[in-house]
């Protein structure tokens, strides 16, 4: 019997789509990576009693709270993990931060600059106390983009120069897809741009290691209009569809198209819709750089594509790699090569880097300010589409710059 491992008392805010991915992510993790903490799913928490206690039982929550604060008041509860809409993640965070509590935090980190900001000043001096916290950007734990980081940093690649990131949905695409929360701009902050084109941000940076300085932008919201309840992929609507007839405003975008410059000399094009009517889950990535490039699309996600500009004239082209060996990142930990993982893997692996640092006492990645570097280029990008795509930079724009 190996020595049993310190617990780490998990406490999670909401339980929809995404405290379902964490809730597996917190099963998972420590039986399939040597962690130096054993997470424990000490309480969810939701408004609905008889909800929340459904979803207690079937993610695996020993307990449940109706008020996401008396998660923060408990003693037996050491990390807080926010699965709600965005207007909620400052309010919760600050105060589990300041209660002593650990943090993970869903993306986008807040709906606004300001309240990232705020966050990330409280995350930071929480951390002097040894007191951490961590943004849910998910998709750099998808071991092909994790491979793609590594080849950009062991110079495989060559200098960076350009970046062409897509993340095409099509869930919105029927105009009678109901108003849900991520259509309200006062909780979900933005439509595509925060929900789907914030992981096309942090993914381009995190691979390139290079952060958007500039960009100009376009942005559309195609059906203003949408009826009320309803609950589309599980996304927490709201009342039955056939009993109410009522249309409540689309107050967020349907797609945006950026262009953007980087610090270390790129430039990029990016694109988020939930309109790109066929396409499921496309989360694309190609980065081109003067000795390579690679190209990645989530849903192909056990292949990353290579092109490696110093090989042999006559056998250039792009390499279809499928990253299932145990020398790729996190692949080791799963199956033996050629079985392939899927979307619930990286918030599996993104909860076994966590509890890593957690162990060692330092910093996770992403952290607060990684995520406010985010909120920065979002602020800029709808400042600029609201500015008939004036030219704005990243560090300047907030909300009140519009
Ligand atoms: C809806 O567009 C959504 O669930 C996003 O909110 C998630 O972040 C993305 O991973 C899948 O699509």
């Amino acid at each position: 019997m190996t020595h049993p491992t310190p617990e780490l008392r998990v406490g999670m805010v909401g339980y929809a789509f995404m405290g379902a991915a964490h809730s597996h992510a917190w099963r998972t993790a420590h039986r399939f990576f040597d962690l130096p903490l054993t997470p424990v799913m000490a309480a969810v928490a939701g408004r609905n009693a008889d909800a929340v206690a459904a979803a207690a039982h079937t993610q695996g929550w020993a307990s449940t709270e109706t008020d996401w604060r008396a998660l923060i008041e408990r003693d037996d509860i050491d990390l807080i993990d926010i699965c709600t809409p965005g207007n909620t993640h400052a309010e919760i965070a600050i105060a589990a931060l300041k209660a002593g509590k650990h943090v993970l935090c869903e993306k986008p980190l807040a709906n606004s600059v300001a309240e990232a900001q705020e966050m990330t000043a409280v995350a930071e001096e929480a951390a002097r106390n040894g007191v951490f916290a961590m943004c849910g950007y998910s998709y750099r734990r998808t071991p092909a983009l994790a491979l793609a980081k590594r080849m950009v940093d062991d110079g495989r690649l060559g200098t960076i120069r350009q970046v062409r990131a897509q993340y095409l949905q099509d869930w919105l695409s029927d105009e009678n897809a109901p108003l849900t929360w991520r259509l309200d701009k006062t909780k979900s902050g933005s439509g595509a741009l925060g929900d789907i084109g914030a992981h096309s941000i942090d993914a381009a940076q995190f691979v390139t290691g290079q952060r958007i300085t500039g960009v100009s932008a376009l942005m559309e919201t195609f059906t203003k209009e949408r009826p009320v309840g309803g609950d589309l992929m599980g996304l927490g609507g709201h009342g039955d569809m056939a009993a109410d007839a009522r249309k409540g405003p689309v107050t967020v975008d349907d797609a945006v198209i950026f262009s953007a410059r980087f610090d270390g000399g790129a430039i990029g094009s990016f694109e988020a819709t939930r309109t790109a009517l066929g396409r499921k889950n496309a989360m694309r990535l190609e980065v081109n750089g003067s000795l390579g490039s690679i190209a990645f699309d989530f849903e192909d996600m056990n292949f990353l594509q290579f092109y490696d500009g110093t090989d042999a004239e006559d056998a250039r082209g792009f390499h279809r790699i499928m990253v299932t060996e145990p020398v790729h990142p996190y692949v080791g930990n799963w199956w033996p090569t050629g079985h392939g993982l899927g979307y619930e893997h990286g918030f599996t692996h993104q909860v076994a880097d966590l509890l890593t640092a957690l162990g060692s006492a330092t910093q996770p990645t992403p952290s607060f300010a990684d995520a406010l570097a985010v909120q920065r280029v979002l602020a800029a990008v709808e400042t600029s589409a609201t500015n008939h795509s004036r030219w704005t930079t990243a560090e300047t724009a907030t909300e009140e710059t519009r």
